[in-house]
């Protein structure tokens, strides 16, 4: 179903055959989820190419509208002979996820084909719209999350560091179900929290200090990813005024997530409110972005984005204030857009917690 919408979307410009690399978007249109792999959708026919290590299982996973190609000593011959039966003197690349060297050796190996890079990410713009079954493997990767934090609120007090707490949070995921994060967890305390992509070290956690922890799971292939702020043994007047303008800029931009409403729109409600809070130049990141196969996909909640949120995107909201060499504080939930408004996936607590 996902290869005809996208033969639909090669077909206005001609762009076949379509040759994809990008494991993701061949995991999403074929169920592989090996290390090697190439999809060609054709005119004629589809082929997926792999090596030997693949064949049996390619074979049992692969849909009747695919054939299966074993790879040769050269997968750009491998390729050729593709290209042969389709009669094509053109190969059209997902130029997002090829190297400039994979392009060479290929436009080398391919004599006589026009290799045409295509910038647009056709796939993941149709993976965008998450179907039934990607729904409910996110739910439970939220779920999972959720259960994680629970977790991290028994665990946590000063004195342990933050390495502790991210090699828990792998633990965790991994004794739950998942093949591991979704990416290297954020833990950030104290002055390192004003840096929105901190990486954790041997620093202690101590007392009085702001804790952010941003982390996900991977389930099945599908990514989670929450942020939550907590405050170790006290909070200062700063921070909490701090906290509550993040937690009410979140809550409001939720309660406006919608099918319909654009990109732009939302990070306008999430930054206005905390611009007329007076604390505009320290939210200095996108308000959020779209999630399931990769941690980050489309769409990109951005304040110059056109797009309108369609039902069963699923995105993060995650506004935020840092205030450099003081700290910061982060909100983030998943959220399933619905017809009539969302479903927040995520559902740990946002009132303020001081541990
Ligand atoms: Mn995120």
């Amino acid at each position: 179903m996902a290869i005809s919408r996208l033969k639909k979307m090669l077909a206005k410009g001609d762009e076949y055959p379509f040759l994809i690399t990008d494991l993701k978007n061949i995991k999403y249109l074929t169920g592989f989820s090996g290390s090697n792999g190439y999809l060609i959708v054709g005119k004629k026919h589809n082929y997926f190419i792999s090596d030997s290590r693949y064949e049996l299982y390619s074979k049992s996973i692969l849909k009747k509208n695919i054939r299966f190609v074993l790879q040769g000593d050269s997968v750009s011959e491998t390729i050729g002979r593709c290209l042969t039966e389709e009669g094509s003197k053109n190969l059209f690349v997902e130029s997002h996820s090829m190297t400039l060297q994979q392009f060479l050796s290929m436009k080398k190996g391919l004599r006589g084909i026009k290799l045409q890079p295509v910038s647009e990410d056709y796939v993941n713009s149709i993976r965008m719209i998450k179907n039934d079954a990607e729904i409910e493997i996110l739910k439970r990767a939220a779920a999972i999350t959720d259960d994680c934090v629970s977790h991290l609120l028994k665990y946590v007090r000063a004195g342990i560091t933050e390495w502790d707490v991210a090699t828990e949070i792998e633990y965790f995921y991994r004794k739950n179900g998942c093949s591991g994060c979704s990416f290297d967890s954020i833990v950030a305390s104290g002055p390192g929290a004003a840096m929105p992509h901190y990486m954790p070290g041997n620093k202690k956690i101590n007392k009085g200090e702001c804790l952010l922890i941003d982390m996900g799971c991977t389930l099945e292939g599908y990514n989670s990813d929450l942020t939550r702020t907590i405050f170790i043994d006290s909070i200062d007047d700063k921070f909490n005024r701090i906290y509550e303008t993040v937690k009410e800029a979140q809550k409001e931009t939720l309660d406006a997530v919608k099918a319909g409403i654009t990109t732009r729109k939302l990070d306008s409600i999430a930054r206005g409110y905390i611009s007329s809070h007076g604390y505009g130049e320290y939210f200095n990141h996108g308000l959020g972005h779209g999630l399931g196969l990769d941690v980050h996909e489309l769409p990109a909640l951005k304040r110059d984005g056109d797009l309108k949120l369609m039902k069963n995107m699923v995105i993060t909201i995650e506004p935020g204030i840092y205030i450099p060499e003081l700290g910061g504080v982060r909100i983030e939930d998943m959220v399933l857009v619905t017809q009539k408004g969302r479903e927040v996936l995520t559902r740990s607590s946002k009132e303020l917690i001081v541990i």
